[in-house]
């Protein structure tokens, strides 16, 4: 059962690295589908706004092997790129992360390798979401593997920066201007703002509403 996915699995083409990730993705994703309902049932409130779930291209495993002086090996692959698969739960409010996370960590087969909480400690870049690389059991006809899942949770606004920043980084080739560089921080520091009104309204909103309707019960 404590079993990594290595060549001597008998994944030794990108075809079976393929089925094994995107079993792995298919299985969290559902998991959180069945966590947002469960949460707006009880609730009425669905913390997760949407989820994109994605398998890295052959060549940005490549790539990236090549970055860290890695051979482009399927054994490689597997043991040293974490986002293979990769898995991004969009919400409304910074709370939500924190739950998010929270209902992760309670799920007792979802192994956590790592975590990075660029929300409370944003990138220097400004770059702000909570990454947590996590192993979830795949079970094959005559074998478990743990495969490995990078989960990325951030707000709309974070995941609105996040997209226009990685255009940028793609197209300046990591080098953009110093201007822009700073405008991209400023930009960042107004989306976090934005995002503690937002979860403030939200929350005032809340209560209103609770005692609006507290009020009909003794009424
Ligand atoms: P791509 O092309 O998006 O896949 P690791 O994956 O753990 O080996 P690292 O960089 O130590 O690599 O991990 P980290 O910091 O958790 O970043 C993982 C991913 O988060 C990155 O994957 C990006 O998708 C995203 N990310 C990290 N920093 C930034 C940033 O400053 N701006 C934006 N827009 N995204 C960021 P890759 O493989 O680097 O890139």
């Amino acid at each position: 059962m404590d079993q990594y996915i290595t060549s001597g699995d008998g994944i030794d083409s990108w075809k079976e690295v393929t089925l094994i990730y995107s079993a792995a993705l298919r299985q969290i994703e559902a998991r959180m589908d069945v966590l947002n309902e469960e949460f707006q049932h009880v609730h009425k409130y669905n913390p997760i706004e949407h989820i994109k779930a994605r398998i890295k291209t052959p060549e940005s495993i490549v790539k990236k092997l090549k970055r860290h002086g890695y051979e482009s090996t399927i054994q490689n692959m597997v043991s040293y790129i974490n986002d293979i698969a990769g898995l991004r739960i969009i919400c409304s409010f910074t709370s939500d992360i924190y739950r998010i996370v929270d209902m992760i960590r309670a799920q007792k087969d979802i192994n956590i390798l790592s975590v990075k909480d660029y929300v409370t400690f944003p990138k220097a870049s400004g770059y702000r979401s909570y990454h947590m690389i996590v192993t979830v059991p795949v079970y094959l006809s005559d074998r478990i593997v743990n495969a490995k899942v990078e989960i990325q949770i951030r707000t709309v606004a974070m995941d609105f920066w996040a997209s226009l920043e990685h255009k940028i980084h793609y197209k300046f080739e990591g080098d953009a201007p110093e201007h822009i560089r700073n405008e991209l921080v400023e930009c960042s520091k107004m989306v976090s703002d934005l995002d503690a009104r937002m979860l403030s309204l939200n929350e005032e909103i809340i209560e209103i509403s609770a005692k609006q309707n507290a009020q009909k019960t003794t009424e």
